[in-house]
């Protein structure tokens, strides 16, 4: 049988310049190379690059101990690779690490100037490669700056408007470089999600204020920056830009200190990569008509992640099929499919019976799943995540 992949999520944040996207990298990533992340969590975060973490990680130290910030990202962006690897269990070592132990994400960062200016020679040729880059994600996050509500106060439309303008134009000054002879894409992130950065500075905007905010003050422009990335896309009914929403903070900054503890939307990040793409792809193949290519290519990952959860076939009610055979190719896409489904539907009841029972059977990839799932509803129970319901 042909080796398992890895499930690798690509994730990308677009923000202006000083928006706050490397700060948002490295408080994310910091948090989990300390000691004790691993064993609360029953997963590690690896980068795959030693220098990528020294730097990320040094950048989150000298936020942490010496209130020193990350310059502004200049001349390339970088794909940032970490391993999620899960816990081995207290005696270690006795079981072996197999790929579905591990599942991959990338983290997209560039120059926020990158849409502003323009560029010629090497940097533009750099700039096309990163967006290419880029637009292979899974997920898109679009930031919307505390800061610069603040700053525009009583004339937030036009900051919102000049905000999503420069997206749009930015997104279609790229297309002739991007699109391969003009044709729209099936790999292209088809879940843009809005989210305020800085959101420790607006304590009392919750995420569904935050969404009337945006809407109410710039609709009109969302919906054309909707149309410009639609038209780069293949079935762009299988889109979701600005259906979702999400508060973001790295940390609180005082005059002080900056506290690294205090996050907000942080921990969603992960879920938001990894499992959040599956129930969308799966809920546009199972309602839409998709040409067989786009749903294809929406369910690639799907077998992978049924893989990834097979340790909870017995809650899951779907018999295990025993080894599947190649011959049974169709049927197990199928299974697959099922199972995922069934996976993304339970409760957060049951979520939590899978949990502790996939612990207590050191089936820590389950456990972590199904744990992702529950932030996902605790995030929104907690006014910080609003998921479309399309
Ligand atoms: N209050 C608050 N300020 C933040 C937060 N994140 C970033 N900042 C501030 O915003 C500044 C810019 O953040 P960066 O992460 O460097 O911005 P960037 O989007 O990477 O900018 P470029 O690299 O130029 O594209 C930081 O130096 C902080 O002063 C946050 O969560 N809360
Ligand atoms: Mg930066």
């Amino acid at each position: 049988m042909a080796a398992k992949k890895m499930l690798e999520q690509h994730i990308a944040v677009f923000g202006e310049s000083g928006s706050g996207k490397t700060v948002l990298l490295s408080s994310f990533y910091g948090p989990t190379q300390e000691k004790g992340f691993g064993d609360r969590n029953r997963y590690d975060v690896v980068a795959d690059s030693r220098e990528q973490s020294k730097a990320v990680y040094q950048n989150y130290v000298g936020m942490r101990d010496y209130r020193t910030l990350p310059e502004s990202t200049q001349f390339a962006s970088t794909a940032y690779s970490f391993k999620i690897q899960m816990a081995q269990g207290p005696s270690g070592g006795q079981k072996q690490q197999t790929s579905h132990d591990t599942m991959r994400v990338v983290w997209h960062d560039y120059p926020g100037e990158w849409f502003a200016k323009d560029l010629s020679g090497e940097e533009a040729k750099r700039r096309v490669a990163g967006f290419r880059s880029l637009l292979r994600s899974d997920v898109a996050i679009l930031l919307v700056d505390a800061q610069q509500l603040i700053e525009n106060e009583g004339q937030e439309h036009a900051y919102l408007k000049s905000l999503f303008h420069t997206y749009r134009d930015g997104i279609a000054a790229l297309q002739d470089d991007i699109l391969d002879d003009g044709a729209p894409l099936i790999r292209f992130p088809r879940i843009w999600m809005i989210a305020l950065s800085k959101a420790d500075l607006l304590p009392d905007l919750d995420v569904h204020a935050f969404r009337d905010l945006v809407i109410g003050k710039a609709g009109a422009d969302l919906a054309q920056l909707t149309e410009a990335i639609k038209s780069m896309v293949q079935s762009p009914e299988a889109l979701a830009v600005g259906d979702d929403f999400v508060l973001l903070s790295s940390a609180k900054f005082t005059p002080d200190e900056i506290d690294l503890t205090e996050r907000i939307g942080l921990d969603l990040i992960l879920p938001i990569a990894s499992v959040l793409p599956f129930e969308r792809h799966l809920r546009w193949a199972d309602t839409m008509n998709l040409p067989a290519k786009v749903g294809k290519d929406l369910l690639s990952n799907v077998e992978v992640f049924s893989s990834l959860i097979s340790g909870l076939l017995g809650f899951l009610a779907v018999k295990a099929p025993g080894p599947v055979r190649p011959v049974a190719a169709l049927l197990s896409a199928i299974l697959s499919k099922d199972k995922v489904e069934r996976f993304i539907r339970m409760g957060r009841d049951k979520l939590e019976e899978v949990e502790r029972v996939a612990i207590a059977r050191r089936d820590y990839l389950a456990a972590v799943l199904a744990r992702f799932r529950l932030d996902l509803e605790a995030g929104e129970a907690d006014d910080v995540l609003l998921r479309s319901l399309r």
